[in-house]
């Protein structure tokens, strides 16, 4: 029987010293974080994963983040370079865990890859070229994934730290965006519903089944998601936002 898993990773003593790339330094409760993080992976339970945590780790303060380390799809892992030095040793416990699942593939230097430039839309996978994911690290992917049948799009991303960042999937067939931030024009004949113009940070949701798990932060992009008949669930992740963390970045799913 095939099981829906959600890799997560408990939330790092040092979550203060994360990367920021858009957002000032704030003070982040660490206690906090970890209950909404707790809460988090209840609601992932309640989606119908199981939830996989891996262990803290104190010299990784952005480890909590695992989807950017690796793409897993049906037929293999591919384990990714994070464009942030600091996050590099973040794979080794990832790619021991998704080595129980699948074959794995890995990008090397000088490619750099964040999962959360990555956005799979069936056999499409989207990346986004931003300070993060650079053009060797979508040219590895390509070469990885076009064997197993897949498509490997670039896209340009603006002012934001990654594609999942302004443009997610809240239905199989539409497409959650902030226009501000990346065109249309690129996935063809979607749907697409457009964040509130007040909520610029509000394009990030995460699909599991046929319900979408969004931040409790973004009431108006919420009304509009409700209005187009689309089943969600909130959370609070005010201390994961100020780390420039949202709701797919913190696990990594798949069946298996
Ligand atoms: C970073 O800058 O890498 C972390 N502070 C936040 C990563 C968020 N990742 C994501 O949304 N996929």
């Amino acid at each position: 029987m095939t099981m829906r898993f959600a890799i997560t990773r408990a939330v790092s003593p040092d979550l203060g010293q994360c990367e920021l790339t858009y957002l000032p330094r704030q003070e982040i409760n660490v206690q906090l974080a970890r209950q909404q993080h707790d809460r988090y992976e209840r609601a992932l339970e309640a989606l119908g994963c199981q939830v996989r945590r891996l262990p803290e780790e104190s010299k990784l303060p952005d480890a909590v983040f695992v989807e950017d380390t690796a793409l897993v799809v049906d037929e293999l892992a591919v384990i990714t370079r994070p464009g942030a030095a600091s996050r590099r040793p973040e794979t080794t416990a990832i790619a021991a865990v998704l080595s129980e699942y699948r074959e794995l593939a890995f990008i090397e230097a000088p490619g750099t890859l964040d999962g959360g430039d990555l956005l799979a839309i069936g056999k499409t996978i989207y990346v986004g070229v931003s300070q993060r994911s650079n053009r060797h690290g979508v040219q590895q992917l390509a070469d990885i994934l076009t064997p197993h049948g897949f498509r490997v799009e670039p896209v340009e991303v603006g002012e934001c730290l990654h594609l999942k960042s302004a443009a997610t999937l809240v239905q199989a067939d539409t497409l959650l965006i902030n226009p501000n931030l990346v065109e249309r024009q690129p996935f063809g004949r979607l749907k697409f519903i457009e964040v509130d113009p007040g909520e610029p940070a509000a394009a990030n949701a995460l699909l599991i089944g046929e319900t979408i798990l969004v931040p409790d932060s973004f009431d108006r992009t919420r009304s509009r998601l409700e209005a187009a008949g689309i089943t969600l669930r909130t959370v609070d992740v005010s201390e994961l936002q100020k780390a420039e963390g949202a709701v797919t970045c913190c696990s990594l799913i798949f069946s298996a």
